[in-house]
């Protein structure tokens, strides 16, 4: 395992978005954790949501006096696809999880648990990737709490994935889940519910002013190759299957056969951990290969994401699963009014008709539509904009996140 970079971080810098009670919160839980150590593990350090998550998540712990590491694990690529199948099966694909699969995990799992030379307090695994590091950490340092943050919804869950996360559940203490419904198949552990959040102090999420340099070049929509003065529709996920980007591309052409002049970005990154991606992108490629007004845009830096979901008329989360999506929260941060699929976290973020619309997975027609809809009419737009942004300054701001994680950190410390 490596220590992940991290950025400087003062709790201060958030306080506008913090009321008394959190303050409170964080100063009771900051004295009673005074010589708790605390480490994160997760696979990449960029790209996709848990990195934004942790890589926030940590400097924040730390200023407040939590002293808490990030750290990656080290794997190679037949690992991920190991990994990624798991990730599929536990979002429903219905696929075999076989000895050989189980092979290449586990001296992966157990060679990152080995190689840890730390003893820490609460180690916080996340996601399937690093799960099986827990009964070897368990082994090593029997007195360290063990938590496991799952990011995915396991509702749909194949029963060979969801036995295979059971087989490891044994040594954890904690398992944290997004929605209680996620942890439903799970047992012989006791669970918290947290929701995610983004950051509104990022690069991909803070006004932007003042930049400079690259990132100055990156938020200048007029240098992409899209015109600003067309509508724009825009998801921002990774290349993955359960985000359907096809389904964008089909919902998008159909809401273009009633607004001629709209245009389509679609932006995502390629982690290390998601071998994927680089798969799904060369469909997406192949889609979209005759259509000048669809542009693809890779493993593209924040200020440029920021740029676009603020310059967006709609963004889109077309999701066939879905953990939480901080990307929507993202996007009405902005306040930019989002269409998302009625699936797993979205409709924590999207009120029907109030901030966005809310559509079923399968249906083009309706997510067309409702893209139509928005691109027609300024007045609901700016509303439906207003109103998420304030939704997303109320539940999922990254201080919120904060306080949840300290009161569960004191919670399992005790
Ligand atoms: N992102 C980029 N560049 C891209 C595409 C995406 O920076 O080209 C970012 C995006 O801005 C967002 C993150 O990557 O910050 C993606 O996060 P999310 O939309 O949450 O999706 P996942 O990467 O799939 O994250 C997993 C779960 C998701 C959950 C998240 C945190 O699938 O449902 O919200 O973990 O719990």
């Amino acid at each position: 395992m490596h220590n992940a970079p991290t950025e400087e971080k003062t709790v201060t810098a958030y306080d506008s978005y913090l009321d008394d009670r959190q303050r409170r919160a964080i100063r009771d839980a900051t004295d009673a954790l005074v010589d708790v150590r605390v480490a994160h593990v997760n696979s990449t350090a960029s790209g996709g949501g848990v990195a934004e998550i942790v890589g926030s998540l940590v400097p924040l712990l730390n200023d407040v006096g939590v002293e808490t590491d990030w750290l990656v694990m080290d794997a190679h690529t037949e690992f991920f696809d190991v990994t990624k199948a798991i990730h599929n099966g536990l979002q429903g694909e219905k696929s075999e999880f076989t000895d050989a699969m189980h092979e290449t995990y586990r001296p992966v799992v157990v060679g990152n648990a080995t190689d840890l030379d730390e003893a820490y307090d609460v180690i916080v695994l996340h996601d399937p990737q690093s799960l099986g590091m827990a009964p070897t950490l368990a082994e090593r340092y029997p007195e360290t709490t063990l938590v496991w943050r799952c990011h995915i919804d396991l509702t749909a869950a194949a029963p060979p994935f969801l036995e295979f996360v059971q087989s490891y559940l044994d040594p954890i203490d904690r398992a944290i889940v997004t929605l209680p419904e996620y942890g439903e198949g799970i047992t012989g552990v006791e669970k918290t519910v947290v929701h995610p959040a983004i950051d509104p102090l990022t690069e991909k999420n803070r006004a932007l002013d003042g930049l400079s340099g690259d990132a100055a070049d990156a938020a200048d929509l007029e240098s992409y190759p899209f015109d600003t003065d067309r509508p724009l529709v825009v998801q921002v996920s990774r290349f993955d299957p359960w985000k359907d980007p096809l389904g964008v591309i089909e919902a998008y052409r159909e809401a273009k056969s009633s607004i001629p002049d709209a245009q389509l970005a679609l932006v995502g990154a390629m982690p290390d951990d998601d071998p994927e991606g680089i798969v799904v992108y060369r469909e997406v490629k192949e889609a979209t290969r005759d259509d000048p007004d669809v542009h693809l845009l890779t493993n593209h830096p924040d200020a440029g994401i920021n740029a676009l979901q603020r310059g967006a008329d709609v963004v889109l989360q077309k999701s066939l699963r879905e953990g939480f999506a901080l990307t929507v929260s993202e996007a009405l941060w902005k306040g930019t009014p989002v269409v998302g699929t009625n699936v797993g976290g979205i409709p924590l973020q999207i009120e029907d008709g109030e901030n966005g619309y809310l559509v079923e997975p399968t249906d083009i027609a309706a997510t067309a539509e409702r893209i139509t809809r928005l691109l027609t009419d300024g007045t609901r737009k700016r509303r439906f904009g207003e109103r998420g942004r304030e939704m997303v300054r109320e539940r999922f701001l990254l201080p919120r996140l904060l306080v949840d994680y300290l009161g569960l950190l004191s919670d399992v410390s005790r």
